[in-house]
């Protein structure tokens, strides 16, 4: 089957980029492990590869797959999700002021606070769930504004168009790290973003067994940028880590509807427990960013959860008693896990700017996965009750 732009997306997971292999009829894409590439005279590539950390059949696939089904004209696969961030933030001068929204993964705010500012970039936090402090802290030097949405772990919403539109009028450019929702959800370079990043980690992978990121773009001149700093950094992927990642993508669509579906049950479920003070879920009515999420995602919310109890204390307690969600930092896998973002995911974010932002010591996670609901409700009260 030649699969085509016009296809559904669930069609698209499965089929481009992907077999039948023209060689053996294999149905399922061969996991290229060559390093180098025979060549027919000097420079006469056969097939358009030269050595695997410029390019690799296996890595060509998924890349063609990803940026299918984000609608990127050019899509880079890298090693982790913080590879991809780095790559693209080499795209960067000395000098070059960044714009991003205050609540990212703690990963994410380690590498522009610890390591990116001692070359030179300069970086500003703002609640950009109001546009308006987006425009507001944008200066003659901003090359880039840098969102997350639904945001790690406070889910909030930011409103990409608008603040996209801002950022042109500056002529800035707009990154979206869109790990939380997949491009089964959400897809920014449709709502006028310039660039996606992705923790393939996560959805897109599927089942905690492969670390990975992704880049992806519609302009040429980004995309260029990109491929050379691909190469010339070399934070690419294994030719394992692509196929596990291709694999994944095959059941995005199945596992997001199960995750949404799982994760509005028991945000609901927690709204309504004595137990809990919070429950934070964007398909909540009372959710702040509830309609613009409704609109953005295309009326689903996502498998992220998270509410607070009382304190730190009651939130390791609830932690301990868990038994079918596991402890564990990630999330988007297709196993339920919960975590404490102040002393796991966020620990690298100080704790007064932590509180700041409403990341409290009583607050917790979930990465809901497609268990039986019922189990996993049964699993949450049981930890909550005294
Ligand atoms: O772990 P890595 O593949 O390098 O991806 C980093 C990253 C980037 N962006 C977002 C929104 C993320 O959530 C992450 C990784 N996050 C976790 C490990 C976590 O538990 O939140």
């Amino acid at each position: 089957m030649t699969p085509s732009h016009t296809d559904g997306f669930a069609t698209r997971a499965i089929h481009v980029g992907q077999g039948p292999d023209p060689a053996t009829g294999a149905v399922v894409q061969p996991i290229h492990l060559a390093t180098t590439f025979a060549q027919d005279g000097v420079g006469g590539l056969r097939a358009g590869f030269e050595y695997s950390r410029s390019s690799n059949p296996t890595r060509a696939a998924l890349e063609e797959c990803l940026a299918s089904l984000e609608g990127a004209g050019h899509a880079f696969a890298f090693a982790s999700g913080l590879a991809a961030t780095t790559t693209l933030m080499l795209l960067l001068n000395p000098g070059d002021h960044v714009v991003y929204v205050d609540n990212v993964y703690g990963g994410t705010f380690r590498l522009f606070d610890k390591v990116l500012r001692r070359y030179g970039m300069e970086f500003s936090a703002v609640d950009a769930s109001d546009p308006a402090n987006v425009t507001a802290a944008l200066t003659g030097r901003t090359r880039l504004v840098w969102l997350e949405t639904p945001t790690n772990p406070l889910l909030r919403i930011v409103d990409i168009a608008a603040v996209a539109a801002r950022a042109h009028a500056h002529g800035a450019l707009v990154a979206v790290d869109n790990t939380f929702a997949s491009p089964y959800l959400q897809r920014p370079l449709e709502l006028g973003a310039d660039i996606v990043v992705h923790s393939s980690t996560k959805y897109l992978g599927g089942h905690s067994d492969v670390v990975g990121g992704a880049v992806l773009t519609n302009s040429a001149d980004i995309a260029e940028h990109v491929r050379f700093h691909q190469n010339s950094a070399g934070a690419v992927p294994s030719p394992f880590d692509c196929w596990l990642l291709l694999r994944g993508l095959k059941t995005l669509p199945l596992r997001m509807e199960r995750q949404c579906d799982n994760a509005f049950t028991i945000a609901r479920h927690l709204s309504a427990h004595p137990a809990v003070r919070r429950v934070i879920y964007p398909g909540l009515p009372e959710h702040p960013g509830h309609e613009l999420a409704a609109r953005q995602m295309g009326g689903r919310f996502g498998g992220m959860v998270g509410f607070e109890v009382t304190d730190e204390k009651a939130a390791r307690r609830v932690l301990s008693r868990l038994r079918i969600f596991t402890l564990a930092e990630s999330l988007g896998a297709v196993e339920s896990l919960a975590e404490h973002p102040g002393l796991m995911t966020h620990a690298s974010v100080p704790a007064a700017e932590r509180y700041r932002i409403g990341i409290a010591g009583g607050l917790i996670r979930l990465s809901v996965g497609v268990e039986d609901v019922a189990d996993l409700i049964a699993d949450l009260d049981h930890a909550l009750t005294d």
